[in-house]
């Protein structure tokens, strides 16, 4: 376990980005705009939204170990040790925070939490060892232990909610998933940087951001999910009538934690091609591991929809990059967009409200 500062302290702040918005400093959380995202198919290190709940420091590698909790007791590996001792897999991952489009929702009714437009995706080249190589070395079997979770911690600094940062995952997505969840050391063929998790983090593709932890130093295997605030009081889709703290407090145990994001897209950009016709820019995002098969388009208000072309997607975790040519439109309008997966599952026009705002996904929208 990594301890490095006791207490919530911004004194060691590294530099971040400037080409983010900024939604907050202390923590730092700051989202580039869709626009500028959709430019690039893999998105480059500038561009990565940031998602902290403490100060981001930056570490130092020669001390930092991570523990590794497996049934026969307990094993410490440093970060050299990983990188020499396991395979290095590379992983084209798109990264989604839970509440991207928040700002939407709170435009219906207002909902707690930062108020991200629909910046905070990232697709990235990720590499790292896999998860299940490091748990098999320490003789975790999977199917001796039918409906346990991996636990992920980072003790690095305390967080605003909880003494540290945690999550978890079910262990058998750990051990299947076609191998792909990675404790990540390269993003974009870099070494991550502190604002992205140096030296290891969590890579679990097809699951929301939260459970992505950076500076992970401690794994263990569980009956239950991670006890972390951010597993068990936060990321969960609460019923619509629950719309205070109040309300919240005795409804928490009973939801659900989030593990996947529905079908999404959003139209980033629209940009006049000729005085008749318009491209329309935008991304979309599956549910887990299940791939977005088409994207649609709309200029009048959902009535009759085009196919657009979709112009970017790599592998069962990546983002997909879509943009239609629209002929004939006139000066003004809205260009609607929905995402359909490839079990037919599609965006409808509205999401549903939820206090914390998460997981939301309705048809997306842009004037022009
Ligand atoms: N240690 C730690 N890990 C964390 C977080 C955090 O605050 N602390 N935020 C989580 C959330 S909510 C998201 S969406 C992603 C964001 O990753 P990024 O900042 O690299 O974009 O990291 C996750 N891992
Ligand atoms: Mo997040």
């Amino acid at each position: 376990m990594v301890r490095v500062l006791t207490e919530m302290d911004y004194s060691e702040e590294v530099p971040h980005s400037d080409h983010l918005v900024i939604r907050g400093t202390e923590p730092f959380n700051a989202e580039p705009t869709a626009a500028a995202l959709v430019e690039f198919p893999v998105t480059p290190e500038d561009l990565v939204y940031c998602r902290n709940h403490g100060p981001v420091l930056d570490l130092d590698d020669s001390t930092y170990a991570i523990e590794v909790h497996g049934p026969q007791g307990s094993r410490v590996f440093s970060v050299e040790e990983l990188r020499e001792s396991f395979p290095r897999v590379e992983v084209v991952a798109a990264l989604q925070c839970a509440g991207n489009r928040r700002k939407e929702m709170d435009e219906k009714k207002a909902v707690h939490g930062i108020l991200w437009h629909d910046g905070v995706v990232a697709n990235c080249r990720w590499a790292g060892l896999r998860l299940r190589d490091l748990l098999q070395t320490v003789g975790v079997d999977a199917t001796a232990l039918n409906g346990w979770h991996v636990c992920f911690t980072s003790h690095v600094t305390p967080c605003q909610d909880d003494k540290d940062y945690g999550g978890s995952i079910p262990l058998a997505d750990a051990m299947d998933l076609q191998g792909d969840v990675l404790l990540a050391y390269d993003m974009n063929g870099q070494p991550l940087s502190p604002d992205h998790g140096y030296p290891l983090r969590v890579v679990a593709p097809g699951f929301l951001g939260a459970r992505w932890v950076k500076w992970v130093d401690t794994i263990s295997i569980s009956p239950d999910e991670s006890p972390n605030f951010y597993q068990q009081l936060d990321y969960k889709v609460l019923p619509e009538e629950v719309d205070t703290k109040e309300k919240a407090a005795p409804v928490w145990s009973k939801v659900p934690s989030l593990t996947t994001l529905p079908i999404n897209s959003v139209v980033a950009s629209v940009s006049r091609r000729s005085p008749s016709s318009i491209l329309a820019k935008g991304y979309a995002i599956g549910r887990g591991d299940v791939q977005v098969a088409r994207v649609e388009v709309s200029i009048d208000d959902g009535s009759t929809w085009h196919e657009a072309k979709m112009t970017y997607q790599e592998g069962k975790w990546s983002w997909t990059l879509w943009e239609a040519l629209l002929d004939d439109v006139p000066n003004e309008g809205v260009v609607y967009s929905r995402a359909i997966d490839l079990n037919g599952d599609r965006q409808e026009r509205e999401g549903k409200w939820n206090m914390r705002g998460v997981a939301y996904n309705p048809w997306g929208r842009r004037k022009w």
